[in-house]
């Protein structure tokens, strides 16, 4: 798959963001037509080790199934143990550059919060951006200051060719500002995991 397809809608989830079976909220997100997904396990109520992989395998083995492309979030060790389409890394993980010697053909992804940390960031070795917080999200615990729409326009007058996905209080309602303002796709949590209908919700990001 191409990855400006694959970003179009990026689903990222780990089992602290689900109330149920992460496999089947899952099952239901791809039935209902995302184009990526990210394995996110993060924060305090985490999982790690075993439990972490163990899960990690079940949904890889969705997303092979129904050839959804699938990241791993900051994990080397699992890029290799599940064979990930990609990884997705923020500004105080493992080097892009490095990452790009290891992982030559696989997809590696960057979160990028301020003029600041784009400017700082190894550009040439990444395949596509993570901007935000665009809105204000109480998902991620250390999440950075929202940064509106206006910079995902910011980044692709800067770099025109460098694909881009928002991620950071996005919804039903709010995406297409995301879209309009340049972004190749929607990158949610919450938006999904948390919504009443996922059909609906997924249909209108
Ligand atoms: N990185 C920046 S904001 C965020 C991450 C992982 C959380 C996004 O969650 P939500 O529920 O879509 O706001
Ligand atoms: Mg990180």
């Amino acid at each position: 798959m191409h990855l400006q397809t694959a970003l179009r809608k990026y689903f990222i989830m780990g089992s602290q963001n689900c109330d149920r079976d992460p496999k089947q909220v899952l099952r239901e997100a791809i039935q209902a037509g995302i184009t990526a997904f990210q394995y996110r396990e993060k924060g305090s109520d985490a999982l790690s080790g075993n439990q972490k992989i163990q899960l990690g395998k079940e949904l890889r083995a969705i997303c092979r199934q129904h050839n959804i492309p699938f990241f791993i979030n900051d994990d080397v060790e699992l890029t290799e143990v599940l064979e990930t389409d990609g990884i997705h890394v923020g500004q105080d993980d493992k080097d892009a550059k490095e990452l790009r010697q290891q992982f030559p053909n696989k997809w590696i992804g960057l979160s990028v919060s301020n003029l600041e940390e784009l400017h700082a960031s190894p550009l040439d070795y990444v395949d596509y951006l993570g901007v935000g917080p665009i809105f204000p999200t109480s998902t991620k615990e250390d999440a950075k200051m929202a940064v509106g729409t206006g910079f995902i326009t910011e980044i692709k007058r800067l770099y025109p060719n460098m694909p881009i996905v928002g991620i950071g209080g996005i919804n039903t309602e709010n995406a297409v500002a995301v879209m309009e303002a340049g972004a190749d796709g929607v990158s949610v949590i919450s938006a999904i995991t948390k919504a009443p209908d996922i059909e609906e919700a997924i249909a209108k990001l």
